[in-house]
């Protein structure tokens, strides 16, 4: 079990947040999703067969780019 944070420029209210937990919540193997709308940081707790690079391209499918 791995829990990484990502910083999302694109969260912008409560919809945002909805959207990106109910979308990382989907994947297989993502236990837990915390996103908050003040600091625009998403952490993810996850184990296979989610990886970091499954919840990166997840996240920039759905518009929310992973800020470099
Ligand atoms: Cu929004």
């Amino acid at each position: 079990m791995e829990t990484k944070t990502y910083s999302v420029p694109g969260i912008h209210c409560h919809h945002c947040i909805h959207t990106v937990t109910m979308e990382l919540s989907d994947l297989e193997g993502v236990k837990n999703v915390e996103a908050n709308l003040e600091t625009k940081l998403v952490t993810v707790t996850f184990e296979a067969p989610a990886t970091e690079e499954l919840i990166i391209d997840t996240l920039a499918e759905i518009n929310y780019p992973v800020a470099e």
